[in-house]
């Protein structure tokens, strides 16, 4: 039996009463695993660099084989900036050349620096027009159901890349996403990615260093339904396959 098996934590009180959003993550495990599994969870939101969680919610449920999909996960290509400045700039070229307009990849920036404090979600945004199209304001689109398929060996200790890796390859699957921009809001850790032209392109410097700020964007292909888009990201079960994510 597979289980998806979810975990969010905040300080200061729950996500809902306007709590600080501090971890989430989430594996989808077979039965055997998942008390260990449980327990990795919780020490990772008693044990994070934004602070000690003290509300922490955990939320296992059984996963139907049959509906699983499974894929690949994206290469992985690197960028090397000198700084935070180039580093949006070669982001930002990287989704040009996919077709998202300059405005919208200026907005996606301004917003990861100024308003995500406390999202746990993506930011949806058209990729011509740069217009917001979800309308869950500071929670966002929180992409779940989904892990890697791995060994262990791949897996050692590059949680961030790795899971970063495994959500961007179930968003790039998803029809009528054109790309993501994300770096994270965790205050030390500087290194960002766009996704986009099927390739995880990796920038190593996205942000100051201590700074809280980050989150995710996705671009969507105009004149989409939004609808169907989020279902996938929230509800669909994908597994993927890692193992094999060469680095171009
Ligand atoms: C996050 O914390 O959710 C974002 C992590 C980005 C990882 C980028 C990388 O190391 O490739
Ligand atoms: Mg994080
Ligand atoms: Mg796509
Ligand atoms: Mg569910």
């Amino acid at each position: 039996m597979l289980y998806s098996i979810r975990m969010r934590a905040a300080k200061g009180g729950s996500h809902e009463t306007g709590g600080t959003h501090i971890s989430g993550a989430e594996r989808i495990v077979a039965d055997n695993e998942l008390s260990t599994i449980a327990s990795e969870l919780i020490t990772r939101a008693l044990h994070h660099a934004k602070g000690q969680a003290d509300y922490i919610n955990l939320t296992i449920d059984t996963v139907n084989k049959d509906n699983v999909i499974y894929i690949n996960s994206l290469p992985i290509e690197t960028h090397t900036v000198n700084s935070v400045e180039e580093g949006h700039a070669t982001a930002t070229d990287l989704l040009v050349k996919s077709g998202i307009t300059p405005t919208a990849c200026n907005r996606a920036i301004q917003l990861l620096l100024t308003l995500t404090t406390n999202m746990r979600g993506a930011i949806l945004l058209d990729a011509v027009t740069g217009k917001r199209l979800d309308s869950t304001n500071d929670r966002g689109i929180r992409v779940s159901h989904m892990d890697a398929i791995q060994s262990n060996t791949v897996l050692s200790g590059k949680h961030h890349m790795y899971e970063a890796l495994t959500l961007a390859s179930k968003v790039s699957s998803c029809n009528g996403v054109l790309g993501e921009l994300c770096w994270s809001d965790d205050p030390e850790y500087v290194i960002g990615y766009v996704s986009c032209d099927h390739t995880y392109h990796r920038i190593n410097k996205m942000k100051v260093p201590s700074s809280p700020m980050g989150g995710r964007v996705f671009f969507i292909q105009p004149h989409m339904p939004v609808e169907p888009i989020i279902d996938y990201l929230e509800n669909t079960d994908v597994l993927v396959d890692i193992n094999q994510a060469c680095i171009k």
